[in-house]
């Protein structure tokens, strides 16, 4: 009897010892309702090993987003979609390197390989994505002198993709964020989510960053200064 109950009470702290030590967890399952989307950012050939910009273990992502999208009824996708020569691109700046930065009118812009060229192989969506149900595809950075790493508003700060009237207009509130890049296009399109009043949740496990001069740390802080939830997919009830 004794021995049974201090196995229950070894039992009951180890479990507590596993729950304390998980990086960061909701306390209750989270609902996905009929107010909810998935955004699932830019899962693209160029972000994937062997692309252009490939973000270390970017392919991990589409298995943890496909099992987890067949729990939407509503789901967008973005695609990063830049015409050549666009202004985000080191090959447009002589002199200049991929990953240094330079200044431009709207602002510290992070200068990249050439990725997601306009109507390329590496611009198309990864053919591993299973989400036959994505009810809207966005194209951002399609402005040959603006990048958007956001899914709502350009990095200009002001011209919109329209997706924030979209989901509005479709009384979708609650934004669930995955895929590529965490600390560039899933940061800035959560960070731009709470701006425009949506809550926004980032789906830490459905994500992998590029992690370029302090940006993954950057990004995290970032984005819970302005509450967006950092959850992990099994914190999403199924
Ligand atoms: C991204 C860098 C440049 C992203 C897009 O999808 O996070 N990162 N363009
Ligand atoms: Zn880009």
């Amino acid at each position: 009897m004794m021995d049974r109950r201090k196995t229950l009470a070894a039992l009951g702290s180890l479990a507590m010892t596993a729950i304390a030590s998980r990086p960061v967890s909701a306390a209750t399952p989270i609902k996905v309702d009929d107010a909810s989307a998935l955004l699932v950012i830019d899962v693209q050939n160029c972000f994937l090993p062997g692309g252009s910009l490939a973000v270390k273990d970017g392919d991990q992502v589409i298995p943890v987003i496909n099992r987890l999208a067949r729990g939407f009824a509503n789901v967008v996708m973005t695609q990063d979609w830049h015409t050549p020569g666009h202004v985000s691109f080191a090959s447009s700046h002589a002199g200049k390197k991929p990953f240094e930065t330079i200044d431009l009118a709207y602002g510290k812009q992070v200068l990249w390989p050439d990725h997601c060229v306009q109507g390329t192989d590496g611009a198309s969506l990864s053919k591993d994505l299973s989400i036959p149900q994505a009810e809207l595809i966005v194209r951002k950075g399609y402005h040959k002198d603006v990048d958007s790493y956001s899914a709502f508003t350009e990095a200009d700060g002001k011209t919109t993709t329209g997706l924030a009237a979209w989901l509005k207009a479709r009384k979708l509130q609650r934004l669930f964020i995955a895929g590529l890049a965490t600390d560039f296009c899933v940061a800035w399109t959560a960070l731009d989510a709470r701006k425009a009043g949506f809550d926004a949740f980032v789906v830490e496990d459905a994500c992998r960053g590029i992690d370029t001069h302090g940006s993954l740390a950057k990004a995290w802080a970032d984005m819970e200064k302005v509450g967006v939830k950092r959850i992990q997919s099994s914190d999403i009830a199924v």
